[in-house]
């Protein structure tokens, strides 16, 4: 049996994304599919848990693109928070609340955090030189400018990091910088500017204490906390636009400033989990619970590049906020590329490239349980994956078709055309019975064991397997021909199929939850699959066995396969760039 939890509840977040695009596979496969099988498992042990996440509205991206396309940013985060929530729905990505950064009470939540480390001594003001735009007639911030690399020399480089070499530095290093506004790419000059920033050496040794004391974290988490930790610098926390969070502060050269987003974001997991308890509860008392009762294990599901704000500066704010846990796991994943059959080679995903496949447009295609399976299959933990089309139809047709609905499937109309669609009663068990019987609840335990440590690609892999060796016994049972000759030796066989269906079906079920909601019917089970458990343990009664003259129902084919054909229609519209 795996480790008990020796806390009350977990309070699970997914990274925000930005509301400035659609959200797409890779972005799945990184922090949200993760966290949504997490969550369902939890659940399904009757576990307390909360999921909650949203839309980051704030930041450079989201005004970027306000500009190119010549509206207002409110125009552009409300169309994509609104896509996006839709489209993590119909993936059935179970968040108990997906709020907005441009909430009041956000905004509220973010402000209270800027006072409390101001009037604890964390926050300084300092003035800087920035690149200001005579032409715009205005600071440039981030990405406003680009330029030349100061490591490298590439000569797209932003204004404080290069994407060709991966260099961090501060933008006045930038060589030849240009605006990089639509319709200004002038040549910007330095001006002086007041900032705010956040004293991050002040929390090196106590940042240092708390990553040392998590050694089961994952080795690139690590390995990137720990660069980062022993480099620390005060950080500015504000800039000159008009767009964010308000500086809470009642001094000048606050006017045309706000909270730089990467301050607000994170702070968002607690300003919608405040929502969630005032929609659940009538205010928010319930969310003190969540963030302030060590009882809490907090974890953060993200892609590496989050990884220094979740594992360095938003626990660092926390320690000087001074009320909230720290998170007790920073689940980072690497990335999903995407396979190009022309060059044979894994590519970036990326907007400009338009390689981007968006789950509005896969979900168009596919059901989603043929989108989780894969993707939790190929999922980038510990190095980068690529999502292949040829890869995709083979390991869906070929794992979950071919070997779980098959094995299923067979099973069940045996049972229905030969025992009137009811669990048969069983003779005398066998070695080959008692081995099969044996193996469910092991492996049941094996898929949760990887579920509780965060390993997912190895919990399909061995939820697949508990199907293989299913379709093993199966095939040594011969139950179509002993059908013939020993009604008693195929009752048997049958049984013990049945009980490997049911553990199917409850393990499938934080994976995917089509395809169990479609097997707990016809195996009349009330598995409450993404729903609260109400503290029953319905994973562990996976291993429970159904009585013989359990009733069944019709089956019918749980995961229809792909059509080769299809596929390679759709990957050619990918190719296209029509998938974005
Ligand atoms: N929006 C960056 C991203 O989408 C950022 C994450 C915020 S998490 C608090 O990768
Ligand atoms: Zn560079």
């Amino acid at each position: 049996m795996c480790a008990v939890n020796r806390f009350e509840r977990t309070l699970v977040t997914s990274a925000l994304p930005y509301a400035n695009g659609y959200i797409h596979l890779g972005h799945i496969a990184g922090a949200y599919l993760p966290a949504d099988i997490y969550v369902r498992y939890k659940r399904l042990r009757g576990e307390k848990v909360l999921y909650i996440g949203g839309s980051d509205e704030h930041g450079v991206p989201i005004t970027l693109s306000a500009l190119k396309e010549g509206v207002a940013p409110r125009d552009i985060v409300d169309r994509y928070h609104e896509s996006n929530t839709e489209a993590f729905a119909r993936l059935g990505i179970s968040y108990d609340l997906y709020g907005r950064t441009s909430w009041a009470l956000h905004y509220d939540t973010t402000q209270d955090f800027f006072r409390r480390l101001d009037a604890g001594g964390f926050i300084h003001q300092q003035e800087m030189e920035l690149w200001y735009s005579e032409r715009s007639d205005r600071f440039l911030p981030d990405r406003y400018v680009k330029g030349t690399c100061p490591r490298c020399g590439y000569e797209d480089a932003n204004g404080d990091e290069c994407e060709n070499c991966g260099a961090q530095y501060t933008a006045n290093e930038l060589v030849e910088p240009r605006a990089n506004i639509p319709g200004d790419s002038s040549k910007p000059i330095l001006r002086k500017s007041k900032h705010w920033f956040l004293d991050l050496p002040a929390f090196q040794e106590r940042l240092k204490e708390w990553l040392d004391s998590h050694t089961e974290w994952r080795t690139n988490v690590r390995g990137i906390a720990y660069g980062w930790v022993n480099e620390l610098r005060p950080r500015c926390i504000t800039r000159d636009t008009d767009w964010g969070v308000p500086i809470p502060l009642d001094e000048p050269g606050t006017k045309g400033k706000r909270i730089y987003v990467w301050f607000d974001a994170p702070i968002g997991y607690v300003s919608n989990t405040r929502q969630w308890s005032i929609d659940a509860a009538g205010d928010d008392h319930l969310y003190g619970d969540w963030w302030k009762d060590p009882g809490t294990r907090l974890i953060h599901f993200i892609g590496k590049d989050n990884v220094p704000f979740h594992a360095i500066i938003f626990p660092a704010m926390l320690m000087g906020q001074g009320d909230y846990i720290l998170p007790d796991n920073v689940v980072g994943n690497e990335y999903l590329n995407v396979f190009n059959r022309q060059t044979g080679k894994a590519e970036k995903g990326s907007k400009s490239r338009g390689n981007m496949i968006s789950v509005r447009w896969a979900l168009d295609h596919f059901e989603p349980d043929v989108l989780r399976y894969y993707l939790c299959a190929i999922a980038p933990e510990a190095k980068d994956a690529s999502f292949d089309w040829d890869d995709f139809m083979n390991r869906y047709n070929g794992e979950l078709c071919d070997v779980v609905g098959n094995f299923v499937h067979r099973s069940l109309t045996m049972i229905q055309k030969n025992f009137e669609a009811a669990v048969p009663a069983p003779g005398t068990f066998d070695a080959e019975d008692e081995t099969m019987l044996w193996i469910i609840p092991s492996q049941v335990d094996a898929i949760a064991e990887a579920l509780e440590n965060f390993r997912f690609r190895q919990a399909i892999e061995r939820f697949i397997d508990l199907g293989r060796k299913a379709n093993v016994y199966f095939d040594a049972k011969q139950p179509w021909v002993t059908r013939k000759t020993d009604r008693e030796r195929t009752a048997t066989t049958l049984f013990v199929c049945c009980q490997v269906v049911k553990a199917l079906c409850h393990s499938m079920a934080p994976f995917l939850p089509d395809g169990a909601r479609k097997l707990a019917a016809i195996l009349g089970l009330e598995i409450p699959v993404g729903g609260p458990a109400g503290g029953r343990d319905w994973w562990s009664e996976a291993s429970v066995r159904f009585e013989p003259g359990w009733p069944l129902q019709s089956p019918q084919v749980l995961f229809p396969k792909l059509d080769p054909d299809r596929i390679a229609e759709l990957a050619e519209l990918h190719a296209r760039g029509e998938a974005s």
